[in-house]
């Protein structure tokens, strides 16, 4: 068996040298253009050039959760695209999020303000009924992070394409209760996919609906932002803040006006970063199963986009 490494600004060493210990009967190559036909492929935005050589693909495995870079390519028609399920991300997310919610909701940041100038104050106790976050996407990433929030006692929403019944989330679903999902919101986190539907999805009309006061935390993709209708809801104060990870253009350019807003909180796209260990377990594992014919989680469906 040959398996391809083909991964944009991924250091390849450690990689091939953990999947040749973790599978010793196949070759494992960094691809060069005109390699030998290979049965699987471990990507992260591979080049064009890499999927049109590799027509013969069984297995296509993305080291990442978002696959929306990776559908925008032509596929080999018999290949599956798979993605990193977990993997020890969504504690990673369950964390970062956790951390934004309440680094918002106890308001440390005015606090660490007021310590800067050696001030020794109190905010007044805000209620947490008073801040329901809700959850856009409850997959493998959205369901825990919802579970997570939900441990703090926050009121919890969730929204997703399906109905979904999680411990203390409140679920909506589809379209149709979109808007009721907003309004019931208030810290609006977004874990959705890249898809046709849902770009563009945090706009003016969308974030307009939250609840006064409202905050944002994008750990998904830069393009589910419309970047100006933020900044417009920011300045009307309809919106308080927001707490960004991803980004249209990544790296964030410098002159872009998010990384000087003072209501805006700029991560280097890190809130759950892909773990070169479990991955390399997870991917072999998955190998191994559609080599013996056997389903595997995680396969993406390019229709749906996910
Ligand atoms: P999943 O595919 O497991 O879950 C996606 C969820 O979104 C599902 O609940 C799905 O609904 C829902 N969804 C999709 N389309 C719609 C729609 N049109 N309307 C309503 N709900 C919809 O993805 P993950 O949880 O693993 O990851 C989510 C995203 O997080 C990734 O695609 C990636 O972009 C981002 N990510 C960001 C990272 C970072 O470091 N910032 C790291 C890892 C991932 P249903 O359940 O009904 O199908
Ligand atoms: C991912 C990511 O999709 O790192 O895994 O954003």
């Amino acid at each position: 068996m040959r398996i391809a490494f083909c991964c944009t600004d991924v250091k390849a060493g450690p990689w091939l040298d953990e999947l040749r210990a973790a599978v010793p009967d196949a070759q494992v190559e960094e691809w060069q253009p005109g390699a030998p036909p290979a049965d699987h492929a471990i990507v992260w935005a591979p080049p064009q050039q890499f999927l049109d050589e590799q027509q013969q693909l069984k297995g296509i495995f993305n080291i990442g959760a978002g696959v929306d870079a990776l559908l925008k390519l032509r596929l080999p028609a018999g290949a599956r695209v798979v993605r990193i399920d977990d993997g020890g991300m969504a504690v990673q997310m369950a964390e970062f999020v956790c951390h934004a919610v309440i680094r918002h909701f106890r308001e440390l940041d005015v606090y660490a303000d007021q310590v800067a100038q050696g001030k020794w104050g109190f905010r007044t106790p805000r209620r947490r009924a008073d801040f329901p976050v809700g959850v856009m996407g409850l997959g493998v990433l959205g369901a825990r992070v919802a579970q997570a929030v939900a441990q703090f006692d926050f009121p919890v929403n969730g929204w997703s394409r399906l109905p979904k019944e999680l411990p203390g989330v409140r679920g909506y679903t589809g379209a149709e209760q979109f808007g009721e999902f907003l309004a019931a919101t208030r810290i609006l986190v977004c874990l959705l996919p890249l898809t046709p539907d849902t770009e563009n999805i945090l706009n003016r009309d969308t974030l307009g609906k939250l609840r006064p006061g409202g905050y944002l935390i994008n750990v998904a993709r830069g393009a589910h932002l419309v970047d100006a209708d933020l900044l417009e809801l920011l300045d009307s104060g309809h919106v308080a803040g927001a707490a960004l990870d991803v980004f249209r253009d990544e790296p964030l350019p410098p002159e872009h006006p998010f990384w000087r807003h003072s209501k805006i909180t700029v991560t280097p796209h890190t809130s759950a970063r892909t773990l070169r260990e479990e991955s390399v377990a997870q991917i072999v594992r998955k190998i191994r199963a559609l080599e013996r014919g056997e389903p595997v989680a995680g396969v993406v469906d390019p229709q749906r986009g996910y």
